[in-house]
């Protein structure tokens, strides 16, 4: 059989289940990542779990979304993870050292490799050929344990890239493009394969910053094929030996082919406040913008932050805008000021921030209020800067520039017509850097060097809430929400909230409150109830803590048009009933309702029952589906996955 390229990886660690869209599969994984606000509930459940030490080729824990202390909690959090890679055999990146996708990348990623990572931007090294899947992080901590990681095979769908970008177009336009035309929700169930000679002249950093950004068209994953710039940039790793050819058959079948001419596209802005709000950055010109920020796990390459320096050489940043680049690595930190880029910019009037994720999750750099932020970033999710009432544009690091070099929304060729010497300056390798790619893992601590003192749990540790065996029969509707709820929604970041990521008894206080700030108590006092939502529930992130909260809070069921795949999961790994709606059932129900299902929840879990009549105040009923595999259901049935695994273990 002729096979693309997702089909040739799968096949590979293929341990249970056939390749047929839409039947669950499970798979070997090569390789883990996780990092700090998710990592704490990974290693808990590990220990709960009651494993030894990691079972896959490689696990690596990363400290990169809070690094900045305002008191103990983020600390003792970083210590407890440094003391559980050392005790379970994990590699472990230092806070400060960067971005788990840019460092992961740098470091470990490998072409023909698995990876499943408790981020959901964990498929970023897809540009290198690996097959990576974002997941919650009690899938991660079974991964890491040796079981199988259980996916629906997803359609392998053909991007098919034609032409060449012309000037000032770059690969985070391709990627805007295809939000504009698919949607937030138009890649759920698929893995995007790139293909044709668009691509093949991509580099590795721009295919990578599009592998980043399938996560927000809701896919599954998102792939290159190998060649020699995936050959030159591993050896400029010093892993080229790491390189494996990787194509898709001749007469490979796809799903579906989109076709995308490059130069066609121009550049492109991601307007508020969603990832597929996109239109021509033209469309915005002459919009004041007050602050700038090129980095993140998207563009924060050394790659991407060049562009920006190489525009501002000679010019300075607009006096009312701010300019910060926040590289994605200490590797891209340490290359740009090596080369004396960094210098450069600085004299400029850029302001440099560590590597991390800081302003990407509105800890630090917040924008002030009513203002336009202009960021490379791949979210801009209301509220998610850190104030309710942001502006957040998403675009290039060379749309980013140009807004910071005249103070407002500038379509890059309009403001290189207006200098006259503004060049565009295109993605190759600085000229004042020799070869080798710096490469620097001073800050990693491998398992053979880490002091292996036992798990260090400081008063921020908090304990995994287990629950046990299905007790579910509906209840208020104690929310009815819209299209796109993210994971912001429901368990929003920020610097205030973040730090109780390892203590859900605390955590689930901010529970939906950017929807509606009374729902936890609310919840609380009716002693649980339902949720109610529109198509594409809980998009976004991997945070299992949109699932874990919902659940300490009593939450039975969540009756949703559609539910973005990363949180179905986790919704059945905590015991929450995810039962799918039509528009016109959604469009009767109102907050408030009594909604009882009728059938017993229990026994028709465990018979493979898909239909559930639900009864609403007892006035009109409406049927709800359950699509659910066999093991899903096992899962439920147990209260969720770590009851099913701790059932299992005991039957063994
Ligand atoms: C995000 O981009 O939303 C995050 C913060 O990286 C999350 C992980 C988390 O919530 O800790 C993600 O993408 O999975
Ligand atoms: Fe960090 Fe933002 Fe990337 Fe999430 S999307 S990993 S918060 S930089």
């Amino acid at each position: 059989m002729e096979q693309t390229i997702t089909e040739k990886i799968l096949d590979d660690h293929l341990v249970e289940g056939e390749l047929t869209p839409g039947e669950e599969i499970g798979i070997e994984i090569d390789q883990v990542l996780t990092q700090d606000t998710t990592g704490t509930m990974v290693w808990l459940q590990f220990e709960a779990l009651e494993m030894d030490e990691v079972q896959t080729e490689l696990a690596a824990q990363y400290c990169d979304h809070q690094t900045y202390q305002f008191d103990f909690k983020n600390t003792d959090d970083h210590r407890f993870l440094r003391s559980a890679a050392g005790t379970y055999g994990a590699y472990f990146s230092r806070p400060g050292n960067g971005i788990c996708h840019q460092v992961h990348k740098e470091n470990f990623a490998a072409p023909g490799k698995t990876l499943l990572g408790s981020d959901s931007h964990t498929p970023t090294p897809g540009g290198l050929g690996q097959l990576a899947i974002g997941a919650g992080g009690l899938d991660i901590a079974v991964a890491m344990g040796g079981g199988p990681y259980y996916v629906e095979m997803p359609e392998v769908v053909n991007v098919h890239l034609e032409g060449e970008l012309p000037e000032w177009a770059t690969a985070k336009d391709i990627a805007l493009h295809l939000l504009g035309e698919l949607t937030v929700k138009g890649g759920v169930g698929k893995i995007f394969e790139y293909t044709g000679p668009g691509a093949e002249k991509l580099s590795i950093p721009e295919r990578t910053t599009i592998t980043n950004l399938g996560t927000e068209l809701g896919a599954t994953s998102s792939i290159f094929a190998t060649d020699e710039k995936t050959k030159d940039w591993l050896a400029r790793q010093d892993r080229e030996e790491e390189y494996v050819d990787l194509q898709p058959d001749d007469d490979a079948e796809y799903a579906e082919t989109v076709e995308v001419d490059l130069s066609e596209l121009e550049p492109l802005v991601a307007a508020p406040s969603m990832p597929d709000n996109v239109a021509p950055v033209s469309e915005y010109e002459g919009t004041d913008v007050e602050q700038v920020i090129v980095g993140s796990c998207t563009n924060g390459a050394y790659e991407d932050i060049l562009p920006s320096a190489k525009m501002l050489e000679d010019r300075e940043v607009a006096k009312q805008t701010e300019m910060i680049v926040a590289p994605g690595s200490k590797q891209a930190s340490e290359m740009l000021a090596r080369e004396g880029w960094t210098a450069e910019m600085m004299a400029a009037g850029v302001n440099f921030s560590e590597a991390t994720c800081g302003a990407c999750i509105g800890i630090g750099h917040v924008p002030a209020s009513d203002s336009v932020s202009l960021r490379t970033f791949n979210r801009n999710f209301e509220g998610r800067s850190g104030i309710e009432d942001d502006s957040v544009f998403l675009c290039s690091p060379e749309v980013a520039t140009a807004a910071a070099i005249t103070g407002e929304i500038v379509d890059p060729r309009d403001l290189a017509d207006e200098l006259g010497d503004l060049e565009a300056p295109g993605l190759e390798m600085g000229t004042k850097y020799g070869p080798g790619m710096g490469q620097d893992d001073s800050d990693i601590i491998s398992p053979d060097e880490a002091i292996d003192d036992g798990l260090v749990k400081g008063p921020n540790i908090g304990d995994v809430p287990l629950k046990d065996g299905i007790d579910v029969d509906g209840g208020e509707a104690l929310l009815k929400m819209e299209d796109n709820i993210t994971t912001d929604h429901i368990i929003p970041a920020t610097a205030d909230i973040l730090k109780f990521r390892s203590n859900i008894e605390k955590l689930s206080e901010f529970t939906l409150s950017r929807v509606d700030d009374t729902f936890a108590e609310r919840a609380l006092a009716a002693d649980g109830g339902v949720l109610v939502a529109g198509e594409n529930y809980g998009q976004g992130s991997s945070r299992e803590h949109a699932a874990l909260c919902p659940m300490y809070l009593g939450i039975e069921a969540v009756f949703a048009q559609s539910f973005a795949r990363i949180h179905k999961a986790n919704l059945f790994n905590f015991g929450i009933v995810p039962l799918a709606i039509d528009e016109e059932t959604y469009e009767r129900i109102d907050q408030g309702d009594d909604l009882a299902i009728v059938d017993d929840v229990p026994a028709g879990v465990r018979s493979g029952q898909e239909e559930f009549t639900v009864s609403v105040n007892g006035e009109w009923e409406f049927t709800a589906d359950l699509d659910a595999s066999e093991r899903e259901r096992d899962i439920l049935a147990a209260g969720g996955k770590l009851s099913w695994v701790k059932q299992q273990h005991a039957d063994d």
